[in-house]
């Protein structure tokens, strides 16, 4: 096989761990990050297991994820005995391990399904990242967040640069088994427009260029949410900031057309 390294890919792994413990959004075993890698060289013959649907887009590429049971606090120190290399077969049917830890993590099939669709629409978006914020999940509670629309017009409008940052808003899958095809489906669905997808009940998923770019806008989502959450403790139902003063924003900054990309 061709020489491979991806020792300096483990570096994005450690730190954004390490913050996802530092901030309590990773408990336990909670949470899982991987990165899409170009991978050159064929799979073993007999480490072909199938991957649930034909995913043409990951052909050949490979994946590195955290394992099942590991721990961001852990990951965060030594990310080497906690991270997979695993590597997509030639014809997007199958995978097979190659590296580092054995065992993925249960969300393998949403993370391979997410990154076939990353791959076709937004190729740049190298990483996900899933994880479990308190605040967010506490907002799926909330009678009528129970749609993209309406948390991303609810909570999004309340400081000033979080839909300038994240113009397409945040997208919504309800509650699904974790670990589940059709979260996995779902959620590649929604990614093709999103760069966050909220889980009812469950957490986030974001995707960015590395893994410390998806957590950068995990942070402003869940920034606006404490804002959310300090208003409400202080008995205020927020307005927040006005439709027009975000399209002028919006506009002012040249991202007015992402933010209709999703408004229809
Ligand atoms: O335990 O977060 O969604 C790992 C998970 C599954
Ligand atoms: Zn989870």
């Amino acid at each position: 096989m061709t020489r491979f390294s991806y020792a300096h890919h483990l570096e994005d792994f450690k730190s954004t761990a390490s913050w996802l413990a530092r901030r309590g959004w990773s408990e336990a075993a909670g949470g899982n990050l991987s990165l899409r890698l170009e991978m050159p060289g064929p799979l073993h013959e007999d480490d072909h297991i199938p991957l649930p649907f034909p995913m043409p887009h990951l052909a050949g590429k490979a994946i590195l994820l955290t394992g099942s049971g590991t721990r961001a606090r852990e990951i965060g120190v030594n990310p080497q005995p906690h991270v997979g290399l695993f590597k997509i077969s030639d014809d997007g049917t199958s995978y097979g391990w190659i590296a580092g830890n054995r065992k993925p993590s249960m969300e393998l099939p949403p993370h391979c399904a997410i990154h076939n669709t990353l791959a076709e629409h937004r190729p740049e978006d190298k990483a996900i990242l899933h994880t479990h914020p308190a605040s967010l999940i506490a907002l799926c509670h909330v009678q009528g967040l129970d749609n993209g629309k309406v948390v991303s017009d609810k909570i999004l409008s309340l400081q000033s640069e979080a839909r300038l940052i994240l113009p397409e808003g945040i997208g919504f899958v309800e509650h699904e088994l974790p670990g589940s095809l059709e979260l996995g489906i779902k959620s590649a669905a929604q990614a093709k427009k999103h760069q966050l997808v909220l889980w009812q009940f469950h957490g986030c998923l974001a995707t960015g260029e590395t893994l410390a770019h998806a957590f950068d806008l995990l942070e402003v989502f869940e920034k606006s949410a404490r804002v959310y959450w300090e208003l409400r403790t202080a008995g205020i139902d927020p307005a927040g900031i006005s439709k027009t003063t975000i399209e002028n924003t919006l506009t002012y900054f040249g991202r007015l057309d992402r933010y209709k990309s999703t408004q229809e």
